[in-house]
């Protein structure tokens, strides 16, 4: 009997942390360990995603899963079934092509990388090695540098300001617990903050504070600026800040305009990128995400020329997690950071290529969750499998949040003294690489 024959496989329809339907799915070994996949998904998402497949009827306002699972259970278990565990690359392979389509629209991205994820965890079980081990092997141990949003805002909160989110890294503290620890001391200085200004204190998808009342975007800097100080810290010296402009969600492809409807204001590409090289001039910013729209590859290399030998520039919806993308970013010359979701692309083995394939480039991988999450704290993981040196999870509310952090909290300690933590000194290689 070989104990990482698959012998079982179970899906069913569950809910993430926006009350959404989403696909779990159970793999059980011949050997008797057991492995679990729970799926994301994303509101803000990118064009060239893969595709989480929905019902689209009455139930659940369209958004059951019905079909993926059932997917899961009539055609994908099928496949597997008798399968060895460790072969993750030929089970990713296997249900790419029993899918036969670009993106995964047949069965359902979200049917595929739920067995993905559990076939990863019950092979990690049954070796009797952390997921982050058995994926990434002996040399896996790098605690990522966290991201965490302090406001969100974009489609995370209504688009009540257009960007989607301020967010902070705690670059200048040793460990990541006493960074994770000062992230939590500006997110309560927030807090008070709100409260003094007669906000009111309510949070957004990923747990950072809803944005009410504010006049305009920079508005989120300066509040973000003061609530550093307020906690103790230096904007710039323990803590930076992070936007997560998430562009692509307010520009119109057909005027070739960035429309802030909170400022009620258009800008051109050009007008764009001055803003952002502006704020990037007047406050403390390490990282700029999706500053320009997945439509507009020329506002991401000007915004690149003109910051990349300075801050991180990531593209989230501009490479979505897909090779060919990043390669046409590297080309160009946009961005040297690349945001890495599961779900955009749909199996382990894919992500872990992207994640390899952008380290090869001199980008810097940053594994990140989606606005919609669960109790699956796979990517923690992916992070230390990796030795990525990023993870960006939303706020330290919520926990479909904390179950991220936590699990973080947890590998540090497992590693001890054998553990890596980049801190601030991740950003180096921005200026030395490119
Ligand atoms: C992003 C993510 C997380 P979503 O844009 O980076 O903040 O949002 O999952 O909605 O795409
Ligand atoms: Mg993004």
């Amino acid at each position: 009997m070989n104990p990482f024959e698959i012998s079982a496989i179970e899906a069913r329809q569950v809910f993430d942390s926006r009350a959404n339907p989403t696909v779990e799915v159970d793999i059980r070994l011949a050997g008797g360990a057991f492995g679990r996949g729970t799926v994301p998904s994303g509101a803000s998402t990118g064009a060239y995603e893969v595709l989480e497949l929905r019902d689209g009827e009455k139930e659940l306002g369209g958004k059951s899963v019905r079909k993926a699972v059932s997917h899961v259970e009539n055609e994908l278990a099928p496949l597997l079934l008798g399968m060895d565990a460790r072969d993750q690359a030929l089970i990713d392979q296997k249900m790419i092509e029993l899918d036969g389509t670009e993106n995964k629209s047949r069965l359902g991205a979200n049917a595929i990388l739920g067995c993905s994820m559990a076939a990863a965890h019950a092979a990690a079980a049954a070796s009797g090695e952390p997921l982050f081990r058995y994926l990434g092997g002996a040399n896996a141990r790098t605690i990522p540098l966290p991201m965490i949003q302090i406001i969100g805002g974009g489609a995370h909160a209504l688009h009540s300001i257009d960007i989607q989110d301020f967010l902070i890294i705690p670059i200048g503290l040793p460990t990541f617990e006493e960074g994770f620890a000062a992230v939590v001391n500006v997110y309560n200085a927030a807090k008070k903050l709100f409260i003094r200004t007669g906000r009111p204190v309510s949070i957004a998808d990923e747990g950072g504070f809803w944005p009410s009342n504010f006049k305009t975007n920079e508005e989120g800097l300066s509040l973000l600026t003061e609530a550093i100080a307020e906690a103790g810290y230096t904007p710039g010296k323990e803590i930076g800040i992070a936007l997560d402009i998430a562009a692509s969600e307010f520009y119109d492809r057909e005027t070739g305009l960035y429309e802030l409807k909170l400022e009620n204001r258009k800008l051109t590409t050009s007008e764009m990128v001055d803003m952002v090289c502006d704020w990037v001039d007047r406050y403390a910013i390490v990282s700029i995400e999706d500053g320009c729209s997945e439509f507009d590859w020329e506002g991401s290399v000007e915004l690149t020329r003109r910051l990349g030998k300075r801050i991180q520039i990531i593209g989230d919806d501009l490479f979505t997690t897909r090779i060919d993308r990043i390669r046409t970013g590297i080309e160009k010359g946009a961005c040297n950071s690349v945001l890495i979701k599961m779900n955009q692309i749909g199996t382990i083995t894919e992500t872990l290529d992207a994640i390899e394939y952008t380290k090869n480039h001199g980008y810097l991988p940053v594994i990140s969750a989606r606005s919609g999450e669960t109790e699956d704290a796979t990517i923690v993981h992916l992070a230390i499998a990796t030795n990525a040196g990023q993870l960006k999870v939303g706020s330290v509310a919520r926990t479909e949040r904390t179950v991220k952090w936590n699990e973080a909290i947890r590998m540090e300690q497992l590693l001890g003294k054998s553990g890596i933590y980049p801190a601030g000194s991740i950003f180096d290689r921005i200026k030395t690489t490119l």
